[in-house]
């Protein structure tokens, strides 16, 4: 599992406009994603035995394809359906109670915006942080100002070993600037769930981000 954080895609029931979620889902991982993150978020979100159902179908999916199952802030849930892992914001839950809970070997994810978070999720074991918004995004309404690439950069030259993901508003036409930055993979909803095929989005993501990536090194 060492690239997993290279195309990571992260969905919801609400992501995926008319499309089947399952169907999109099973096409980004057919393309190539590296990692998957069910964020079930939103005003019509699925919750209690549906959101359950749901996780679980995503899970096996992943599964299948040999793709770790990351389950957004709902440790309960992740526990339950023994997910590869979780990712929590700052304002969800301590990394190192979620730790505890999950378990040495599982993923645990934190989005970080200052050297100060980056800090401390270094500290409390954090697997990989998530920073961003790196470009302006839709799907995220409380997401905070643009970022630009700045901060990934700052982040990558004080910390070369810190696993990092770039997120928000990511295309196949920008990425090349988060990889650029410093970022070991980047994330995204919207690029892949809307796309015409998921599909081939994503085969086209990991094409170029393989070139990148082999270039950087
Ligand atoms: N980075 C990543 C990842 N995944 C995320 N879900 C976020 C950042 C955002 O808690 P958060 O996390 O700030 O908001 P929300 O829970 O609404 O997603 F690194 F995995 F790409
Ligand atoms: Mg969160």
């Amino acid at each position: 599992m060492n690239n997993y954080l290279q195309l990571y895609f992260i969905m919801g029931t609400s992501n995926t406009a008319n499309a089947d979620p399952l169907t999109v889902l099973e096409e980004a991982l057919r393309g190539g994603v590296t990692c998957f993150q069910l964020r079930e978020k939103g005003p019509n979100a699925l919750i209690g035995n549906e959101k359950y159902m749901f996780a679980q179908q995503c899970k096996s999916l992943c599964t299948k394809f040999g793709v770790p199952f990351i389950v957004n802030d709902d440790i309960d849930l992740a526990i339950a359906l023994d997910a590869d892992g979780v990712h929590i914001g700052q304002d969800d839950a301590n990394v190192r109670d979620v730790r505890n809970r999950i378990g040495a070997h599982k993923i645990v994810g934190l989005s970080t915006h200052t050297t100060a978070e980056v800090e401390e999720a270094i500290a409390a074991g954090a697997d990989y942080v998530g920073i961003g918004p790196i470009f302006s995004t839709q799907s995220k309404s409380d997401a905070k100002p643009v970022a630009g690439t700045g901060f990934l950069e700052q982040t990558r030259d004080q910390f070369p070993e810190l696993q990092i993901v770039g997120i928000g508003g990511i295309t196949i036409d920008n990425f090349v600037s988060v990889i650029y930055a410093g970022a070991n993979g980047i994330a995204t909803i919207s690029s892949i769930a809307n796309a015409k095929s998921p599909y081939q989005t994503a085969q086209q993501f990991n094409d170029l981000l393989q070139r990148q990536l082999q270039k950087e090194r």
